[in-house]
């Protein structure tokens, strides 16, 4: 048995390694880039490109063992029709999705903000899940891809810990697959949110899942080949 050692416990590997998927949300250049849609909404984008080297080490493993890599994208089609009113409203005032950012429409899928950074771009053989919505299972095939591929466990990186990340473990998490958001591997414009959800995935027994270094996580995979 291989465990990664995390909190609130270990989190026990399945004993075929091709079970295990990398799951990297929304790393794009419109939230991680100078420039960006982030950044213009005056929101500190250094919290976010800090993790880059860690996610980016996460894949080249993922990668070097061959393992299953899944990356996804928020974003809209360019008329909007994926898009419900109620998400087009809700604004801080400055810039509505659709509208031209510093990097294209904003959240709309093919606008070279909307891209994922140029450190992770995905290749052959990954993944790339466009989605409309903050949890990566709402109106997308990634379920069936998990399922097709035999998929049972998770580690969960990317951007934003409380928003994108956090929903998305917890559709993970009901339907079935084991989840591990990796600590050092996924931010918040917000640090105290970061926290928070880290501290609310685990709690009660890992009620919705485990947290784990980069580096617990790297030794175990190390270990089990
Ligand atoms: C993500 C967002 N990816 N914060 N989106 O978390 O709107």
């Amino acid at each position: 048995m291989v465990l990664i050692k995390a909190q609130p416990y270990n989190y026990e590997l399945p004993s075929d390694l091709q079970k295990v998927a990398l799951l990297i949300i929304d790393m794009q250049r419109d939230f991680l880039e100078p420039g960006g849609f982030g950044e213009a909404l005056g929101n500190d984008i250094s919290h976010l490109s800090a993790i880059i080297p860690t996610v980016k080490r996460l894949l080249e493993v993922f990668r070097e063992l061959q393992l299953p890599v899944f990356h996804t994208i928020e974003g809209h089609q360019p008329d909007l029709s994926d898009c419900p009113p109620s998400k087009l409203r809700r604004t801080n005032g400055k810039l509505k999705i659709g509208e031209p950012g510093p990097m294209g429409r904003i959240l709309i899928l093919g606008e070279p903000g909307n891209a994922i950074i140029p450190q992770l771009q995905a290749i052959a053989g990954e993944i790339v899940i466009s989605k409309p919505g903050k949890g990566a299972f709402y109106q997308t095939h990634l379920e069936s891809y998990l399922h097709k591929q035999g998929i049972t466990h998770l580690i969960i990186t990317g951007v934003t810990t409380e928003v994108c990340v956090q929903t998305t473990m917890r559709e993970a998490n009901d339907r079935g697959f084991e989840c591990l958001l990796v600590e050092d591997a996924t931010a918040s414009y917000f640090p105290e949110f970061k926290q928070s959800t880290l501290e609310m995935i685990r709690a009660q027994g890992a009620i919705i899942g485990w947290t784990a270094s980069a580096a617990n996580v790297i030794q175990a995979f190390y270990n089990y080949v």
